[in-house]
């Protein structure tokens, strides 16, 4: 497995709009496994294949709420391969999010507050569930990436340029550290 560079905003491949898979074999197994190591290492719970410059519909999640005895986090993987969204609820849920694509900075977005979703799992086989709470959160947000969207659209112009004026000022504090 290998740890692959994410792509930050405002890089231009992040608005790809990322192309159905057509058949789950090794190469794309390979590909999650990279993308899985890859959301463990930055750390985050989830990623999308742009994110490491591959513009194919597929996403992982781990969002790691158990912990064992140790207090370390319990790994539950799930992978999604050309998920679509078939129901969304009316009702809305408010979450602060953040984007590995938009490193250290976090607004809050309204999404529904579930989803009917159906996708391909890590075997190929296909799969339909109703997902809420913070994995409806997740999987939306790695949805939008799939369309080249990124959570900052979903804010208000004044609320985008400020987080963005944050990003540069953390970027340049970073730099010259
Ligand atoms: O860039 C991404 O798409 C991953 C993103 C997923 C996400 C987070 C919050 C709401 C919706 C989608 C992240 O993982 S940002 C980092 C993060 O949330 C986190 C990092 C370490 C521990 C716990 C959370
Ligand atoms: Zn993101």
């Amino acid at each position: 497995m290998a740890i692959l560079p994410i792509i930050e905003t405002p890089d231009a491949r992040l608005r790809t709009i990322s192309t159905p898979v057509a058949a789950v074999d090794d190469d794309l197994r390979r590909l999650m496994d990279d993308m899985l190591e890859t959301m463990y290492d930055a750390p985050g719970i989830g990623l999308a294949a742009i994110q490491v410059g591959v513009p194919k519909r597929v996403l992982v999640i781990d969002l790691q709420e158990e912990e064992d005895t140790e207090g370390k986090p319990i790994k539950n993987p799930r992978f999604f391969v050309n998920p679509e969204i078939i129901w969304e609820s009316e009702d809305a849920s408010v979450y602060n999010e953040g984007c590995l694509s938009v490193p250290e900075m976090y607004a809050e977005v309204d999404r529904p507050d579930r989803v009917r979703v159906t996708w391909l799992d890590y075997d190929g086989k296909p799969h339909e569930e109703e997902l809420d709470g913070l994995m409806a959160t997740c999987l939306q947000h790695e949805m939008d990436h799939l369309e080249g969207i990124l959570f900052i659209d979903h804010l208000s112009k004044l609320k985008r340029d400020m987080l963005l004026k944050k990003l540069d000022k953390f970027r340049r504090a970073n730099r010259a550290a």
